[in-house]
């Protein structure tokens, strides 16, 4: 599997033909129903969409299982090689879209800003990102090679990496979180209580959900589900762009999982880290069950 090497906008590293494609995603139009989804990578986008898209269908999983979850929330700035980006096909979508991405708040363009759009904000902590991060890599060949772990962490601590800096990427949404139309959750909450999350959620789309609702989209929702679930798993991604023999996506789905990749002086390094770019916020991440 041939991987990429990586170019940058606005400061942010990011794919080549994301780079390539940035005007129609900075001029995109957003319409005052659209929904979006970001997150900093890997910091469960994939659950949070499914979540949404259950929510809107009433948890009626007839109506969602239709398509893969990348093809009923399509990834705002995705462009890949002989391929339109998807800037164009939600152009062309029509009724409500829900979107995915991964821009931080000062890149998402000013058309979800101008319609008050909602947002769902995921945040994960740095150290479980960083794990899924890396061996997401190995398997995505949009984005380089990631080495050796060791440097690997080093570059994502620098912000040297898709999107860049995780801890710039979290406080920029942190600092917007309490505008209306902007929900920010945490994944080790959503993992720790998902019926309240999924309420959370639910609540702030201003969609009702029966009880049974709710258990179902629960259930639908966990991570073994998902993990069976070929329009969750992204088992029907083209393999030559998500090479899944590697790592499956749908990997471990735990808080914690840090403790088996990092050192004690990885561990040590990024807590320093840490603390320096968490200073001044009162942004707190919980970083074991
Ligand atoms: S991506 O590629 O950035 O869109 O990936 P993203 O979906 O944000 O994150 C993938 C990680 O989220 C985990 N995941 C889940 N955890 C718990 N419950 C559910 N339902 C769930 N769905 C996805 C997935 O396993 C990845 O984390 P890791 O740590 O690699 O397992």
């Amino acid at each position: 599997m041939a991987h990429s090497p990586m170019k940058y906008v606005k400061g942010m590293p990011t794919e080549g033909p994301f780079a390539e494609n940035w005007m129609n995603v900075q001029n995109f139009q957003a319409r005052e129903d659209d929904v979006m989804i970001n997150t900093y990578p890997k910091s469960g986008t994939t659950w949070a969409c499914e979540i949404v898209d259950l929510i809107f269908n009433a948890g009626d999983s007839k109506k969602t299982d239709r398509e893969a979850i990348y093809e009923r929330v399509p990834f705002l700035e995705l462009a890949m090689a002989n391929m339109p980006p998807t800037t164009q096909i939600l152009d062309n979508m029509k009724g409500r879209r829900l979107i995915k991405s991964h821009l931080p708040a000062e890149l998402v363009p000013k058309s979800f800003w101008e319609n008050n759009c909602k947002i769902i904000y995921v945040a994960r902590n740095g150290k479980d990102v960083a794990v899924s991060y890396y061996h997401f890599h190995k398997t995505f060949s949009l984005f380089p090679d990631p080495g050796p772990w060791e440097s690997f962490l080093e570059r994502y601590m620098e912000g040297e990496v898709a999107y860049g800096s995780w801890s710039d990427h979290v406080k920029s949404w942190w600092k917007i979180r309490q505008q209306s139309h902007v929900l920010f959750l945490f994944y080790e909450d959503m993992l720790q209580d998902p019926k309240h999350a999924i309420q959370q959620v639910a609540d702030f789309l201003k969609q009702d959900l029966s009880h049974e609702a709710l258990n179902e989209i629960q259930r639908k929702t966990s991570f073994q589900a998902m993990k069976e679930n070929p329009l969750t798993n992204y088992s029907t991604f083209p393999n030559s762009i998500m090479d899944q023999s590697v790592t499956p996506f749908m990997r471990k789905g735990i808080c914690g999982d840090w403790k088996n990749n990092f050192t004690v002086a990885q561990s040590e390094r990024f807590d320093e880290y840490y603390r320096r770019e968490m200073s001044g916020t009162d942004l707190t991440f919980c970083f074991s069950e």
